[in-house]
């Protein structure tokens, strides 16, 4: 009968996270992840670290690659179809900026340290299944290779993502899930292109929401709102470049250098929140537990606060044999989520073509919105303090 001290379920940037920052503490830990490590590598998702998420990746030791090949980014700007303004992040924030640098090489990044370290990731496995959670003896129960394994520990992390196992545990007379579904998605594409300006610009046009960014000086991601019905198999690059043309402004559009994509998919956009986090001795930690529409780059960035959370309070249970700042946990984390929750969904809102989905006076209030904050000084600085990201709460 294996036993460790925190049982992690998902290998995705949440769990790996976690257990490295555990590990540093001489916390013994083990993943469960469901797929193989290359399966979760070919997932193109993220792109921007808050300065606390970057923190983080150093308090981990792993920060090497972000710091060496990541790009400090003390700006983004917002355009309203031709016109263009710059968010000051680091002027308006005192000194705050984000790092772009890919979920995927985040992950890479953590799954060498584990590995390096010998520490043990269980992949492939199926069937995961959570026990006595609310006992002080949890423990997991999984397959691998056909036989059932029992991993038994004081703690679960449910880091498995919006369709893990985690969430599902915790009874529905327990949690209260918020939910809204976006009448529109993310079509996203990859290419190993020069970006089209220095940074990030999102895009309000009449045509539909458009973003450009990037993963290096040579490698470029852009996206384009489309409707749920679109399938990326009728979009060829050829159609995804002439739409993006003319949804970036003019003076943008003009530098942009098209290719071949190297990766090109729909996301559907959700907000989606479960109350409480925790259940006894499972704590859910990033998508497991909220989801945001991409618009506010803080789906991450959740995660990472999340981790940072845990992390604390585990250490403090560990290390000070403090187990009282438990039951903080669920607290703290929702307060930093609902409002990047409210940002995410405000960006969204604001920048979005809503197509009919809004009625003619909140198209209106949408437009005179987004007129006043990229014209606000007021304005740009509730945007940056919140891009940059809000400050993480200590435990007590
Ligand atoms: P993940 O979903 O990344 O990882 C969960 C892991 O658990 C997976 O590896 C899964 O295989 C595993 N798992 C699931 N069930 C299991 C089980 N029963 N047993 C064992 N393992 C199990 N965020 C941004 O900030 N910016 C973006 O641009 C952005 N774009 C996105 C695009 C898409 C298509 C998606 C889906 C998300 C995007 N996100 C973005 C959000 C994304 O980055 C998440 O916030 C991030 O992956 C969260 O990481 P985890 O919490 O580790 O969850
Ligand atoms: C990305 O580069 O993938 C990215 C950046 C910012 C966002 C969303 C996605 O808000």
């Amino acid at each position: 009968m294996k036993k460790t001290k925190v049982a992690i379920i998902g290998a995705g940037p949440s769990g790996l996270l976690l257990g490295q920052l555990l590990s540093k503490q001489g916390i013994d830990n083990v993943i469960l992840e469901r797929v193989t490590g290359e399966y979760v590598l070919g997932r193109i998702r993220a792109g921007v670290l808050e300065q606390g998420f970057a923190n983080l990746i150093r308090e981990a030791g792993v920060a090497h690659n972000m710091d060496s090949v990541g790009e400090v980014h003390d700006g983004v700007e917002i355009a309203f179809n031709d016109e263009r303004v710059k968010i000051e992040l680091s002027k308006l924030t005192g000194g705050d900026s984000v790092i772009v640098y890919g979920q995927v090489e985040i992950t890479k990044d953590l799954m060498q340290a584990r590995q390096e370290a010998g520490l043990e990731t269980i992949y492939e496995v199926s069937n995961t299944q959570l026990h006595d959670v609310k006992s002080q003896t949890p423990y997991v129960t999984y397959e691998k290779d056909g036989v059932t394994h029992t991993l038994q520990c004081d703690y679960i992390a449910g880091c498995d993502g919006f369709h893990g196992v985690s969430r599902q545990t915790i009874p529905l007379d327990v949690r209260t899930e918020y939910e809204k579904v976006y009448p529109f998605g993310w079509l996203g594409l990859l290419a190993d292109t020069p970006p089209v300006n220095d940074e990030l610009i999102y895009c309000k046009n009449d045509r539909g929401f458009a973003l450009a960014s990037m993963r290096s000086k040579t490698r470029s991601r852009y996206y384009i709102q489309v409707p749920l019905t679109e399938k990326v198999e009728d979009w060829s690059d050829e159609r995804f470049w002439e739409e993006l043309k003319k949804r970036l402004p003019a003076s943008a559009a003009k530098n942009l250098v098209t290719g071949p994509s190297i990766e090109k998919s729909i996301a559907p956009l959700r907000s989606f929140i479960c109350e409480p986090l925790q259940y006894g001795n499972l704590f859910l930690v990033g998508d497991a537990g909220h989801i945001v529409p991409p618009t506010g780059a803080k789906g991450l960035n959740l995660a990472a606060s999340d981790v940072a959370t845990l992390y604390k309070i585990m250490t403090k249970v560990y290390k000070e044999g403090d187990k009282e700042c438990i039951s903080q946990y669920s607290d703290i984390v929702l307060r930093r989520v609902w409002n990047g929750v409210r940002f995410s969904w405000w960006m969204t809102d604001m920048m979005h073509d809503f197509d009919g989905a809004k009625d003619q006076f909140d198209e209106k209030m949408s437009t005179s919105e987004m007129n006043y904050f990229i014209q606000s000084e007021a304005g740009k600085k509730v945007i940056a303090e919140q891009y940059v990201g809000l400050p993480y709460e200590d435990i007590k």
